[in-house]
């Protein structure tokens, strides 16, 4: 898969060369590429943003840098489904993950200040898919941090990316439910105890035992899960 980000700031996607996603660089399972707005602006303060028509706090993303940038992304025969983070957007869930993990090319637009100018969404979708896309409900200064964790979740499930594939189907959110708790030794740890069914060798009351604490921790901690 081919991903490309375009950020006023590469260096905060340098965690990206680290772990499985570095590993799965370094394979050449992934082929991903950080650009530096500030490349496609022509003066010399290499301005991005500049103050909002119509007024209101805070500063707006230009287009003009934003249009060249896309313009080298789809200069080819082939064009990426672009992923703009923010915090008006469509819910990211696990499925948006499965489903971007089939795309061959996505590109990653971080906003920074209060968003970028509108006209640039408008242009984008009319020469590729554009999604918008929120992590959840709450504010963060930039899409970068949001693209760490957009890459991460999509990038896992590529086959290859992961070495132990099961890990992938006994997870949070593969099935609307929440996991199972998990020990692993001592047995008594600080006077607590291991559940001692978890101990007994009997794999089908285990795996009732896990089944009931993953509806009553899904029940606790995330009652909208159960009900629609
Ligand atoms: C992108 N907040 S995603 C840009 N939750 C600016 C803020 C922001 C995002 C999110």
């Amino acid at each position: 898969m081919r991903l490309d980000v375009i950020t006023i700031f590469p260096d905060y996607l340098q965690p990206l060369d680290l772990s499985l996603i570095g590993t799965a660089r370094r394979n050449g399972l992934l082929d991903l590429h950080v650009h530096d707005l500030r490349e496609h602006t022509h003066d010399r303060h290499r301005t991005v943003d500049d103050t909002p028509y119509g007024g209101g706090a805070g500063m707006v993303m230009k287009p003009e840098p934003w249009g060249e940038a896309l313009d080298q992304l789809t200069a080819g025969d082939t064009v990426p489904h672009l992923i703009v983070p923010g915090p008006g957007g469509t819910p990211f869930t696990q499925q948006t993950a499965r489903d971007l993990a089939q795309e061959p090319w996505l590109a990653f637009a971080c906003g920074r200040y209060e968003g970028i100018d509108e006209r640039v969404y408008e242009e984008a979708a009319e020469r590729m898919p554009v999604s918008v896309l929120s992590l959840g409900d709450y504010v963060l200064n930039g899409g970068e941090v949001a693209v760490l964790a957009m890459v991460e979740a999509i990038a896992r499930l590529i086959p290859g990316v992961i070495g132990n594939e099961q890990s992938l189907v006994e997870e949070s959110h593969e099935d609307g439910l929440l996991e199972y708790p998990v020990y692993t030794k001592p047995a008594v740890w600080r006077g607590r105890e291991v559940p001692e069914i978890l101990l007994s060798g009997n794999h089908g009351a285990i795996a009732a035992w896990r089944h009931e604490q993953r509806l009553q921790r899904t029940a606790a901690r995330r009652p909208d899960l159960l009900s629609d």
